[in-house]
């Protein structure tokens, strides 16, 4: 058994969980926060059989994009408190993916 932890887009979430769940996987999903742009952003906890972990990798793929955004050095925590409202050009994912072993899983 695997964890997936696959931290996704809030824009491409509910596309990818449609399709998680049409192929029987089951989910978690947490609302969760970039340390960097410190914006939202969606994590989503996957217990999978591992010759299944191949098959939920190629639909977080087909799901998530990358882009581009543009954030200013005023959302970016800097040292000291000189802040400059400088653009900036980010790209963000696809999806950043954790594989874990699982030793056990149990539902009671
Ligand atoms: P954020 O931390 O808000 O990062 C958003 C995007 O900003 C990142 O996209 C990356 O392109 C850029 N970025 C992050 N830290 C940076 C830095 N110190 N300097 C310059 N640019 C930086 P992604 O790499 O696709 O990450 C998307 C989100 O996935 C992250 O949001 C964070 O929530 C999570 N993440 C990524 N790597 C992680 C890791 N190693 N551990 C935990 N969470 C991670």
């Amino acid at each position: 058994m695997k964890m997936i932890i696959a931290i996704v887009q809030d824009e491409d979430v509910h596309m990818l969980m449609d399709d998680l769940m049409e192929n029987e996987f089951r989910i978690t999903k947490l609302a969760s926060t970039g340390g960097f742009l410190k914006a939202g952003n969606t994590t989503l906890l996957l217990g999978v059989e591992e010759d299944r972990v191949d098959r939920a990798l190629e639909l977080i793929k087909d799901n998530c994009s990358s882009r581009r955004t543009t954030t200013t050095l005023l959302n970016v925590s800097m040292p000291g408190d000189a802040y400059v409202p400088l653009p900036m050009q980010v790209q963000i994912g696809g999806a950043t993916v954790f594989i874990l072993n699982i030793e056990d899983y149990i539902r009671v």
